[in-house]
């Protein structure tokens, strides 16, 4: 069934490509063009990920991986068992992401809403492609990218970590740590504010956003207003992909050493604040 509203935006155009040919709605779902390229590339994906698994050594959900081609294949081609199907589902991955950031964008054009969906959906997708393919580039080696799967993904990560001898003394991952932390914060702060204004007690009005903006002004001296929250929170959530991905790239391409000694510029300054 319909929802009420649904009928009334179920209007025609907006689309990028295909005009009208893919200009409708399969259950509650809108298909468009980049509905059907989504549906193919995570389709295709998903079969390849479940063909490398009936080709390797386990079904163990926590073991099954799909590693990429061994550091001698460079940036070529490798064969399908030796990484090829890695570099093939990676082709996927991306399709299927950068469709759905397009299928994002038609779906705000017809109802005539801002792009900020598709533009912040679109520093998830530069993180992975930081991950899978910049990097990879910079480093001559496909190689370089991560296993996929879900024990393998986490040793990749920890073993990239200790090449860097600790990689919490990289700057950028501190950054964007940082911003992690805080989208969550803010995130407790506003669903929690609109929660207690929502639901004053038994026989009481429900609050709105004077109340909400008096409450922080009480207790941190200001409010940032209903419309500044959600500005702030995508730019948290935006800032922590983005900072995510500089602290890759720079870790190999830019900087090969241990994270701890990039610090001595720090050490060795000719003065200190603490005497
Ligand atoms: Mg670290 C990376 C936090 C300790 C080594 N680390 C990260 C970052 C993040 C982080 C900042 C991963 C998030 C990210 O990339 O998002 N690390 C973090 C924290 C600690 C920590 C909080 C901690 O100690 C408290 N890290 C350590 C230790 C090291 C270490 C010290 C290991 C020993 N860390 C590394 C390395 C890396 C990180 C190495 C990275 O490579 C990684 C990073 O920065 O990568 C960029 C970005 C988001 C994405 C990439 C997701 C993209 C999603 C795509 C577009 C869509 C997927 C759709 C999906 C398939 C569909 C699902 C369908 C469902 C049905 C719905
Ligand atoms: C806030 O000031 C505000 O405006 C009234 C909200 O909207 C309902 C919020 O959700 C939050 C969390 C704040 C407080 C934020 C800061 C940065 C003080």
């Amino acid at each position: 069934a319909m929802l009420s509203f649904e009928r009334k935006y179920r209007v025609r155009g907006g689309t990028l490509v295909g005009g009208d040919l893919f200009d409708f709605w399969v259950g509650p779902f809108y298909v468009g063009f980049f509905g059907v390229t989504t549906f193919l590339f995570a389709t295709l994906g998903t079969a390849l990920i479940l063909l490398g698994a009936a080709l390797g050594p386990t079904w163990n959900p926590l073991r099954i991986s799909i590693a990429p081609p061994d550091l001698s294949y460079g940036l070529g081609l490798a064969p399908m068992m030796e990484g090829g199907l890695w570099q093939v589902i990676t082709v996927c991955a991306l399709g299927a992401f950068v469709s759905w950031a397009l299928r994002q964008v038609e779906i705000a054009r017809k109802l005539g809403m801002g792009l900020h969906i598709p533009f912040a959906f679109s520093f998830a997708v530069f993180a992975y492609v930081t991950l899978v393919v910049i990097r990879p580039i910079l480093l001559g080696a496909w190689g370089h990218g991560f296993p996929y799967g879900i024990l393998s993904h986490l040793d990749w990560v920890s073993n990239i970590g200790y090449q860097f001898l600790h990689f919490h003394y990289n700057p950028a991952h501190m950054i964007a740590i940082t911003f992690f932390f805080t989208t969550c914060m803010a995130l407790a702060m506003h669903g929690s504010i609109i929660l207690s204004a929502s639901n004053p007690p038994k026989g009481e009005k429900v609050k709105g956003s004077e109340h909400e903006n008096t409450f922080f002004r009480d207790i941190v001296g200001y409010s940032i207003g209903t419309l500044g929250i959600h500005r702030l929170g995508v730019f948290l959530a935006i800032s922590a992909a983005f900072w995510s991905a500089m602290c890759i790239v720079l870790s190999g391409p830019f900087w090969t050493r241990g994270w701890p000694e990039w610090w001595n510029w720090w050490l060795q300054f000719p003065y200190s604040f603490v005497g």
